[in-house]
C-alpha cells in the first residue's frame, strides 16, 4: 500500500510540461503580446513572494538585446539540494515539472502569496522558452542549470564562487509559440510599478538593454526604479497627484482569519471615483466580493458618522453609495489562501468570505479614523453631501432638458458631409478625427452611401459626464444629431440615420485616446447601438511597403514582416521610414546598410513607411485600405470592448498625462476582432 502511494505521488510530481506547449493558452491566458508579458510576471511573482516573506528587498528585470529577459532577486535562492525520492536537484524539479511549486523549502508563509502559482508558473515559462538558465547564489557558490523548451540541457553544476545570495532566471521566449517576442517597456513598467506599490519597501528595477529602434518611443527612459515605502498609500497619492486632495491618505491593514486586508483611500475635490482592487497582487478589474465589502462599509461608516455628528439632519435621506464615492480614490488589496478568480476575464474575486472580511475591517478602522480626525471626517462628509445635492440638481436639470427636447428642430451640423442615399440600411457614418483627415475621407468616400463627420480636438471632458453638460458640447451635439436617434427619454432607435457608425482615428496615442472617449460615450449613452452591432472601428493600415511601383499595406507588424519575407527582404536590413523623410532616402540608406553587411540582393530594394496618422494617406489610399467595403476590414464593437473602454476611461481619470498616454498606448489594440 505504502509503495503504490509513493509511486502515485511520484507520478503527480513528475507531470511533464508537454501539455503546456500543446495548449499554452490554458496556462498563460494567450500567446499574443499579453501572454508574452505574462511570462515575465510569472517569474517576477516568485521573487515578490520571497520579498513578501521578508527574505529579499530587490528585484531586477532586464531586457537583453538577444531577446532574452532576466529576473534576479536577492532572496534565499531556490533550493538546490537533492530531492530524496526523485534524486534530482530541487531546482530542476521546480523548473521542469508542473505543480512542483511550494513543495520545497517547507515555507508555510500562508496567504502571503503573490499572484504567481507558488513557483508553478516558472516551469510553464521554461516550457515556453527556447532557452532558460537558472543561477542560484547560495552558500558562496553559483549553481547553474540550463534548459530548452522546459527540458534540461545539462545537469545542475557549480560554476564558480560568489558572495551574493539570490536567484537569477534568464529566459528567451520561444518564437514558435508567441505571435510576437518583442517586449514592451510600457507594459512591463506599468505592471512592475503596480507590484512595487503593492509590496511596500521592495525595490523593483527595470532595465532595457536592447539597442534602440526607430519605432521606439523616444521619450521612454530605459531604466525604471520603483520603490515605495508608503505602499498602496503612495499609490493613492500618485493617483491623486494632480488633484485637490482632502487630508493625507488614510491607510490601514488587518490580518483576519480569512486573509489580510489592506486599504488606502483619500478624497479629492474632483468628481470622478477611482477605486482599484487587488487580490494577491492581481488587479481585479471586474471587482468582486472584496470590493463589494469595501463599498458597503464606506457607505455605512460615512452615514453613521454623519448622523452621529448631526451633519446629516434627521429628515434628510442617507447618502447613497455613489455620493460617498464621488471624488474618492482608493486601493483595496487583499491576500488570501485560495483565491477564486471568476468573470469574463478571470479578474473578479469570487471568494464570498472576503466581503465580510473587508467590510468588518473598513467599518472598524474607518470609524476609528474619523474619531481621531474629526476635522477631516467633517470635510469628507461635507464633500459627500455636496455630491448628493449635485445628484438631485442634475436629475432635475436632466428632466427639464428632456422635457424641453433640446435636440428637437435642430438641423444637421454644417460640417457633416452627408451621403446622398436616404436609406439608412445602406448608409455609413465615418467619425473622423481632425479636419485634415476629414478632408481625405471626404475625397475618398463613396458619397452615395458614406457620410463624414470630422470632430475637432477633445470631444469630451470628464467633468462633462452629466447629460445636461454634455449636450452643451458642440462636437457631441453634432454627433448625436447626425446619428439621428436623439437622447435620454426622447431616444428613438428607429430614427437611426446610418446602419454603420464607424470610428476612424489615427493609429497613434491621441487617436487611441479619442477612440476610447468615443467608445465610452457610446457605451454610456447609446448601449443599444453597440448591442445591435451598429458601432465599428475602422482599421487603417500601419505600414505601406513599396518596391518600385508596387505597394502593399500591412495592418500589423506580423503582416509587414510577412510581406518583406515574401519579397525576400531581410527585415533586419530594413530601415523604417520616419514620417518626415522621403522614401527614397531610406531606400538608399537600406541599400548602404545592406552593402555594408555584404549581403546586398536585388530584392532588398523595398521601403517601409509607417503611417502615424490618417492624414499621411492620400484620399485614394485611405479609400482603398480603410473605407471601401470591398477592400477594407473593420472591427465591430462589442459591449465588452466598450465596457473595457469605459473602465479604462475611469481608471485614467486623474492620473497625470504621461502614464495615461502610456496606458492608452498599451491598451489601444485590445479590441476584439470581428471582420466585416
Ligand atoms: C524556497 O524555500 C527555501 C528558501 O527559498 C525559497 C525560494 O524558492 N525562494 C526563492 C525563489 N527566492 N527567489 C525565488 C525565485 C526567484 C526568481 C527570480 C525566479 C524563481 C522561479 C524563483
Amino acid at each position: 500500500m505504502a509503495k503504490s502511494e509513493y509511486s502515485a505521488q511520484q507520478i503527480q510530481v513528475l507531470e511533464g510540461l508537454e501539455p503546456v506547449r500543446k495548449r499554452p493558452g490554458m496556462y498563460i491566458g494567450s500567446t499574443d503580446i499579453r501572454g508574452l508579458h505574462h511570462l515575465v510576471y510569472e517569474i517576477v511573482d516568485n521573487a515578490i513572494d520571497e520579498a513578501m516573506g521578508g527574505y529579499c528587498d530587490t528585484i531586477t528585470v532586464m531586457l537583453h538585446d538577444d531577446g532574452s529577459v532576466s529576473v534576479e532577486d536577492n532572496g534565499r535562492g531556490i533550493p538546490v539540494d537533492m530531492h530524496p525520492k526523485l534524486k534530482r536537484p530541487a531546482l530542476e524539479i521546480v523548473l521542469t515539472t508542473l505543480h512542483a511549486g511550494g513543495k520545497f523549502g517547507g515555507d508555510d508563509s500562508g496567504y502571503k502569496v503573490s499572484g504567481g502559482l507558488h513557483g508553478v508558473g516558472s516551469s510553464v515559462v521554461n516550457a515556453l522558452s527556447i532557452f532558460m538558465r537558472a543561477e542560484v547564489y547560495r552558500d558562496g557558490k553559483i549553481y547553474v542549470q540550463e534548459y530548452s523548451r522546459g527540458k534540461p540541457t545539462m545537469d545542475m553544476k557549480v560554476q564558480g564562487k560568489t558572495d551574493k545570495i539570490g536567484t537569477k532566471i534568464i529566459f528567451k521566449p520561444d518564437k514558435d509559440i508567441f505571435d510576437t517576442v518583442d517586449f514592451s517597456m510600457d507594459m512591463l513598467m506599468t505592471r512592475l510599478r503596480q507590484q512595487a506599490y503593492l509590496t511596500r519597501g521592495v525595490t523593483i528595477a527595470l532595465l532595457d538593454e536592447r539597442p534602440k529602434r526607430p519605432e521606439d518611443d523616444l521619450k521612454h527612459p530605459r531604466l525604471y526604479r520603483f520603490h515605495f515605502e508608503g505602499g498602496i498609500a503612495a499609490y493613492v497619492l500618485h493617483l491623486n497627484e494632480s488633484k485637490d486632495r482632502i487630508g493625507s491618505p488614510i491607510w490601514f491593514e488587518k490580518d483576519t482569519s480569512d486573509g489580510m486586508v489592506e486599504v488606502a483611500l483619500q478624497y479629492t475635490q474632483a468628481f470622478q471615483e477611482i477605486v482599484v482592487s487587488f487580490a494577491n497582487n492581481i488587479h481585479t478589474s471586474e471587482g468582486g466580493h472584496h470590493l463589494t465589502g469595501f463599498k458597503a462599509a464606506l457607505t455605512r461608516t460615512i452615514n453613521a458618522y454623519a448622523r452621529a455628528q448631526s451633519l446629516l439632519k434627521e429628515k434628510e435621506e442617507n447618502l447613497t453609495a455613489d455620493d460617498v464615492r464621488e471624488g474618492l480614490t482608493a486601493v483595496v488589496s487583499v491576500r488570501l489562501k485560495e483565491p477564486q478568480f471568476e468573470g469574463q476575464t478571470k479578474s473578479k474575486l469570487g471568494n464570498a468570505e472576503m466581503k465580510t472580511a473587508v467590510e468588518t475591517v473598513v467599518n472598524e478602522k474607518l470609524a476609528q479614523y474619523f474619531e481621531e480626525h474629526p476635522g477631516e471626517g467633517k470635510e469628507i462628509v461635507g464633500k459627500c453631501m455636496l455630491a448628493a445635492r449635485a445628484r438631485l440638481a442634475a436629475r432635475a436639470a436632466r428632466d427639464s432638458v428632456i422635457r424641453k427636447g433640446i435636440l428637437e428642430g435642430m438641423t444637421l451640423p454644417g460640417k457633416l458631409a452627408d451621403c446622398s442615399s436616404k436609406d439608412p440600411s445602406e448608409c455609413e457614418l465615418f467619425i473622423v478625427e481632425g479636419d485634415s483627415a476629414g478632408g481625405s475621407a471626404k475625397q475618398g468616400r463613396n458619397r452615395e452611401f458614406q457620410a463624414i463627420l470630422p470632430l475637432r480636438g477633445k470631444i469630451l471632458n470628464v467633468e462633462q459626464a452629466r447629460l445636461d453638460k454634455m449636450l452643451a458640447n458642440n462636437e457631441i451635439r453634432s454627433l448625436i444629431i447626425a446619428i439621428g436617434v436623439g437622447i435620454g427619454e426622447a431616444k428613438d432607435l428607429t430614427k437611426l440615420r446610418y446602419d454603420r457608425v464607424v470610428i476612424m482615428t489615427d493609429a497613434d496615442v491621441d487617436g487611441a485616446h479619442i477612440r476610447t472617449l468615443l467608445l465610452t460615450f457610446f457605451f454610456r449613452y447609446f448601449p443599444e447601438l453597440i448591442e445591435a452591432g451598429h458601432i465599428y472601428i475602422a482599421q487603417p493600415p500601419l505600414y505601406k511597403i513599396s518596391r518600385g511601383k508596387e505597394a502593399r499595406y500591412a495592418f500589423s507588424d506580423a503582416e509587414k514582416e510577412g510581406v518583406l519575407k515574401e519579397w525576400g527582404v531581410d527585415a533586419q536590413q530594413m530601415q523604417e521610414t520616419e514620417e518626415e523623410q522621403p522614401e527614397e532616402v531610406n531606400e538608399e540608406e537600406a541599400l548602404v546598410k545592406a552593402v555594408k553587411n555584404k549581403e546586398v540582393r536585388k530584392t532588398a530594394r523595398a521601403s517601409v513607411q509607417r503611417y502615424k496618422g490618417l492624414g499621411e494617406m492620400n484620399a485614394e489610399q485611405l479609400a482603398e485600405t480603410t473605407m471601401n467595403p470591398d477592400s477594407r476590414s473593420m472591427l465591430r464593437v462589442t459591449m465588452e470592448d466598450a465596457e473595457k473602454a469605459d473602465a479604462t476611461f475611469t481608471t485614467l481619470m486623474g492620473s497625470e498625462v504621461a502614464p495615461r498616454r502610456k496606458f492608452i498606448q498599451t491598451h489601444a489594440k485590445t479590441v476584439k476582432n470581428l471582420d466585416v
